[in-house]
């Protein structure tokens, strides 16, 4: 028999995720954490990182590297109020980089945090509600769910839905508000967990719902994926779907993006038991000795959809029925203000990578706490990077654009469809497995791109663009009309011919490349699609039919 991946004898010993957290965050002597005790931190919504940019110089110094930690929000459905808003800045300014960062799973990232601020950011984000439990790790994530809940009644209950199957999904362990919050230390055997077992999942596990027409939270690459039924505007059930996920290893075969598979109908009652049931089979059956085999598109895609379909009907007690008709039409985020079903408005505003802070021209990090202070709705994160101003009253209206205009929070939106729509996932210099620039190379990437299209008269046609500084895929470069893909300091692969709904992967079209021959290669398409294109043909749909990225019968869809 293959050996069990070394984290599972970690997590199976670590007696309910609490393995030497305590003792090391406690530890004076260095500003990192013993080595198990780094995988145990992130099922509590931490990952220790160091500053690369730093590391050089650190190394000549003879010092350890900068340990810092980045902090994870849970946030299901990317809702959180005013008062939450303002507790998340206070921590950015207080404990973290004096930046907050969006993400493309619709919440809060923090970096920069030193060990010592470990626990007063979580005490303040408990303070004010919240917490990070099951954000990274091999559990179930944040849960994602279109970021307009109440465009309507059924929008509503889909949201409401989201938060049910995140704390439904939750991991029972008490060892977050002991080694966090210090709560009452566990005397005896650690709790039982129903759900998850002592070892949890084999690896990462997501979950997202979408209300078609609008995938915003790109649910194909998801583990576990619910498409909204609304009849006559009542939410009926769901379609399931089963088996996303995008992270790969360059020159590794065996590791793929995957568009999830649509498996069959639910009706709304049936939703925490068909999750619970997908969970579970995955739990049970996923591959715990390889990692990069671990994910449950693998185990769907090696056993067989009708096999895991059969399986999670059994546990779910239920059968699903046949899949509903759906349609979507994008997968972008909608700007600008919108009417919800109670009257009150919406305004959802660009945010290039996610990230707000404070430069001089763009004081971002102080105009969305001003905003904050006078807002009596909520806010919305959405799965592009971007926030939404929810639920402000029509009178509020005038205060909140004068707010927007002051702070220039809408800087970032008079801009072209391709700076509207692009992602870069973080990167340099915090991200440890980032082998080239990506949120830091994007304005400059832009730029260069705006340029060849405005040459071919094309700059107002949309686009979807995303770069990634590795084959992880945090920005979801696989299901973009161009991805960049990094593969060393400032080369990249080139994907190409995503669609702009979320359903068609990209291809691998070029390899290792460096900015000028990705630039003249992408001129040359450009150049083609600008004479060629057919109506309102998009990029991605115009390179398949063109035969420049192969036949069209290869695309992989999720039609
Ligand atoms: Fe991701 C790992 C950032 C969304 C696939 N991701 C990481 C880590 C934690 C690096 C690490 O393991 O040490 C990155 C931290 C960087 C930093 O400094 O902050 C990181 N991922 C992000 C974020 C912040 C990107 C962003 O710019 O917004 C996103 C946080 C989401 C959240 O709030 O939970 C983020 N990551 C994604 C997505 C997109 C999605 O879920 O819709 C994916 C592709 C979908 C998928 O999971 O298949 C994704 N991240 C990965 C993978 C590859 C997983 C795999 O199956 O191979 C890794 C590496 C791993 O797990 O081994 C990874
Ligand atoms: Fe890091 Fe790679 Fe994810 Fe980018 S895609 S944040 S470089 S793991």
């Amino acid at each position: 028999m293959t050996d069990l991946a070394p984290i599972e004898k970690i997590k199976a010993d670590s007696r309910g995720l609490r393995g030497t957290l305590a003792r090391s965050i406690a530890d004076p002597i260095t500003g990192g954490l013993a080595e198990d005790d780094t995988q145990l931190l992130r099922l509590h919504g931490s990952y220790q990182q160091d500053d690369r940019d730093l590391r050089d110089l650190r190394r000549a110094q003879k010092l350890e590297p900068l340990w810092r930690f980045m902090v994870r929000l849970r946030l299901p459905g990317g809702v959180c109020t005013a008062a939450q808003w303002l507790a998340i800045d206070a921590i950015a300014r207080t404990h973290a980089n004096d930046s907050l960062r969006l993400t493309t799973r619709q919440t809060f990232q923090f970096h920069g945090i030193a060990k010592g601020a470990l626990k007063p950011t979580m005490a303040a984000l408990n303070a004010a509600l919240m917490d990070t439990i099951a954000t990274c790790g091999d559990v179930n994530r944040n849960v994602l769910a279109s970021a307009n809940p109440v465009e309507s009644p059924a929008h509503y209950a889909v949201a409401e839905c989201a938060k049910r199957l995140s704390e439904h999904l939750l991991p029972k362990t008490r060892a977050y508000h002991e080694i966090f919050l210090d709560g009452e230390k566990l005397a005896g055997t650690p709790e039982a967990e129903p759900l998850y077992g002592k070892s949890f999942l084999p690896r990462k596990f997501k979950t997202a719902i979408a209300v078609p027409p609008y995938n915003d939270v790109d649910l194909f690459a998801n583990d576990l994926g619910f498409i909204a039924i609304i009849e006559d505007g009542t939410l009926v059930g769901f379609n399931l779907t089963v088996g996303g996920g995008l992270g790969a290893t360059h020159g590794d075969a065996a590791t793929y993006p995957r568009l999830a598979d649509v498996a069959g109908f639910l009706p709304v009652d049936g939703l925490l038991a068909v999750a619970e049931a997908v969970l579970t089979t995955q739990r049970d059956f996923g591959d715990r000795t390889n990692r990069k085999h671990a994910r449950l598109k693998y185990t769907v895609a090696d056993r067989g959809l009708a096999w895991f379909v059969a399986e999670v009907e059994r546990r779910a007690g239920f059968a699903l029925g046949p899949a509903r008709p759906f349609e979507f039409t994008s997968n972008g985020d909608r700007f600008g203000w919108l009417e919800g079903f109670d009257g009150r408005w919406h305004r959802t505003l660009r945010i290039p990578a996610g990230r707000i802070a404070d430069t001089y021209d763009q004081p971002w990090l102080t105009g969305w706490r001003e905003l904050a202070k006078i807002h009596t709705g909520d806010f919305r994160i959405t799965a592009n990077q971007n926030a939404i101003i929810a639920g402000v009253a029509a009178v509020d209206r005038p205060r909140v654009d004068e707010l927007i205009a002051r702070f220039r929070l809408d800087a970032a939106e008079h801009a072209n469809p391709l700076r509207r729509d692009a992602l870069a996932c973080v990167a340099l210099p915090t991200c440890p497995l980032a082998m080239a620039e990506a949120e830091r190379y994007l304005p400059q990437l832009l730029g260069k791109l705006e340029e060849l299209l405005e040459h071919h008269g094309i700059a107002q046609v949309p686009l979807i663009v995303r770069v990634t500084g590795c084959p992880n895929g945090c920005a979801r470069p696989y299901l973009a009309e161009i991805g960049l893909v990094g593969k060393a300091p400032g080369r990249y692969n080139l994907h190409l011919g995503g669609d702009a709904r979320g359903q068609r992967l990209a291809v691998l079209h070029r390899e290792n490349l460096d900015e000028p021959t990705f630039l003249a290669e992408l001129n040359e398409h450009f150049a083609a699609f600008a004479a060629g294109r057919a109506g309102a043909e998009r990029f991605g749909d115009f390179l398949w039919r063109s035969g420049r990225i192969g036949n069209p019968k290869a695309a992989i869809t999720a039609d």
